[in-house]
């Protein structure tokens, strides 16, 4: 069996897709796109993907695009160290932080904060900024609340859920972090302080040898 992982360093949801298969043993064949050279835009790969997107597997002549169907995917595949529960309560309760996630609480993150930062664009517009920090917070607030009640964000193990959203909190504090984003008061770094349970939540996933192993490798040195 083999497959191949199209992806790009730094794309939160490729990241999700590449840390999962990691955390299951998954091997595969290493296709790293180039954002700044549109490889993902060349015409072979919309063949696969129309919309030109990141993470893409191919196994054999199966192709799935989309990220979480792509830990779906794999899941039925490979079954062991499951990402998706053993049972129809763990199960639902998965599914019901992923769809939360993806309809709520990735966007206020990507879209509200990190894109304008990491595309330079954060300080054209400052009030549009402060409106986005407000919601960023808001989401912060509720998964930090989330995260006292459970060690992790579907319960007591590690699910398909903090796969998805890890990358997105980490893509978060890294645009936070430069130096473009001080002037406006962002409120979120150091998180240990603005929301000790991310923090914690964070921790105990850096500690597993498939988050360095996935580290995307242009955010090092
Ligand atoms: N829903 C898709 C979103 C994927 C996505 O937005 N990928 C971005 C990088 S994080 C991408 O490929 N961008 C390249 C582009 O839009 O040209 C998934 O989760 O797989």
């Amino acid at each position: 069996m083999s497959y191949t992982l199209s992806w790009i360093s730094g794309c939160p949801n490729a990241w999700g897709t590449l840390f999962g298969m990691e955390i299951k043993g998954i091997s595969y064949e290493s296709d790293r796109l180039n954002a700044n050279t549109s490889d993902h835009n060349k015409a072979n790969y919309h063949f696969f993907d129309p919309l030109g997107k990141v993470p893409l597997l191919k196994d054999g002549d199966t192709i799935i695009c989309e990220s979480i169907a792509i830990l779906a995917y794999l899941e039925i595949k490979h079954p062991e160290k499951p990402l998706f529960g053993t049972n129809p309560k763990q199960t639902g309760i998965i599914w019901q932080r992923v769809f939360e996630i993806v309809n709520n609480f990735r966007d206020p993150l990507a879209n509200g904060i990190t894109q304008p930062l990491f595309k330079g664009q954060a300080l054209d517009e400052p009030k549009a900024m402060q409106v986005s920090a407000g919601k960023m917070h808001d989401v912060l607030q509720w998964v930090n609340n989330m995260l006292l009640l459970s060690t992790y964000l579907a319960g007591e193990t590690l699910s398909a859920a903090d796969v998805i959203y890890m990358p997105f909190v980490q893509s978060l504090l890294r645009a936070a972090n430069r130096d473009d984003a001080a002037s406006l008061n962002l409120g979120v770094l150091p998180i240990h302080k603005s929301y000790p349970n991310i923090a914690a939540w964070l921790n105990r996933i850096e500690d597993i040898s498939a988050y360095e192993k996935t580290y995307p490798p242009h955010w090092r040195g």
